[in-house]
């Protein structure tokens, strides 16, 4: 009987929940003072949806951490500064995107974008590793090749996209770094201890599997989309915007529901 606690909020995550909302609200104040969102502005609609989504979601991230068994915390920390960093880069995008708009056409932010996947790519490639790491396939290197490998893919995305290097090459070498991140996940090391991991385990392993090949595909598609002889860049930015929301939001509630699994697994098997 008794108080209890609906969140299941423990001191710390409260006191961290309540100091992160401030700063982010701050910095959401400061980014949203100019432009407003035009009413025929479909793609801003879409980078405006993409922009809360990332908020919502890092405040679930780090509310539930508390609840989920120790050995998920850390990828539940990390799951959240993915939609966290996401949605500090999405509050200035949603800007850059509603300020052109309003001149006449609205323009990708190409920079931000970037930046933005600079940061978050590397830090799910560390979840990945952290899940790997969890059905007992990881190793150093193994990380070391996954980044590399991520780095490759988005750099030459990067030098196609801002015209510094010819458009398909640069859309041929980011599609072989994916594929060979997409080989070591579901034919190299990785897959053998899939099998013996817990439910949970397994479940985050096959749902990073399907991140990698499905959700990331909507990119490289984004891109084609986006350049050429005839680009549409609205087309490209509500892709963009559609996949970032699948692989950072639905991801990390798949890391989760998994880590939620584990958690009443092991409740019960103590029972
Ligand atoms: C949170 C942001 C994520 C998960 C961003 C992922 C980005 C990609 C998977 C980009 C892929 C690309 C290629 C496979 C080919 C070259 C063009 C890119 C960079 C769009």
């Amino acid at each position: 009987m008794g108080y209890k606690n609906p969140l299941k909020l423990t001191r710390q995550s409260g006191a961290m929940f309540a100091l992160l909302t401030t700063a982010l609200a701050m910095i959401g104040t400061v980014a949203a003072e100019t432009s407003l969102l035009r009413e025929d502005d479909t793609v801003g609609a879409s980078f405006w949806i993409a922009t809360a989504m990332m908020f919502a979601a890092t405040a679930f991230f780090i509310m539930e951490r508390g609840s989920v068994a120790p050995k998920w915390r850390t990828s539940m920390t990390v799951a959240a500064l993915v939609t966290g960093v996401a949605w500090y880069h999405y509050t200035y995008m949603r800007e850059a995107w509603a300020q052109t708009y309003a001149l006449g056409a609205g323009q990708s932010p190409l920079v931000l974008r970037y930046v933005d996947w600079l940061i978050t790519v590397p830090l799910q490639v560390a979840e990945f590793y952290l899940i790997l790491a969890a059905v007992g396939a990881a190793t150093a290197m193994l990380f070391w090749r996954l980044f590399g490998a991520s780095l490759i893919m988005l750099i030459s995305g990067y030098l196609g996209e801002a015209g510094h290097a010819p458009e398909m090459p640069m859309l041929v070498i980011g599609c072989i770094a994916w594929f060979y991140i997409m080989y070591e996940v579901w034919a190299g090391d990785a897959k053998k201890g899939a099998d013996t991991a817990s439910e949970g385990t397994q479940f985050a392993f096959r749902a990073m599997a399907i991140i990698l090949t499905v959700g990331w595909a909507i990119y490289p598609i984004g891109y084609f989309m986006g350049t050429g002889d005839n680009p549409n860049v609205d087309f490209l930015n509500i892709l963009y915007n559609l996949a970032d929301s699948v692989n950072k939001v639905a991801f990390g509630l798949m890391v989760w529901y998994a880590a939620t699994m584990d958690t009443k697994a092991s409740a019960s098997a103590e029972e």
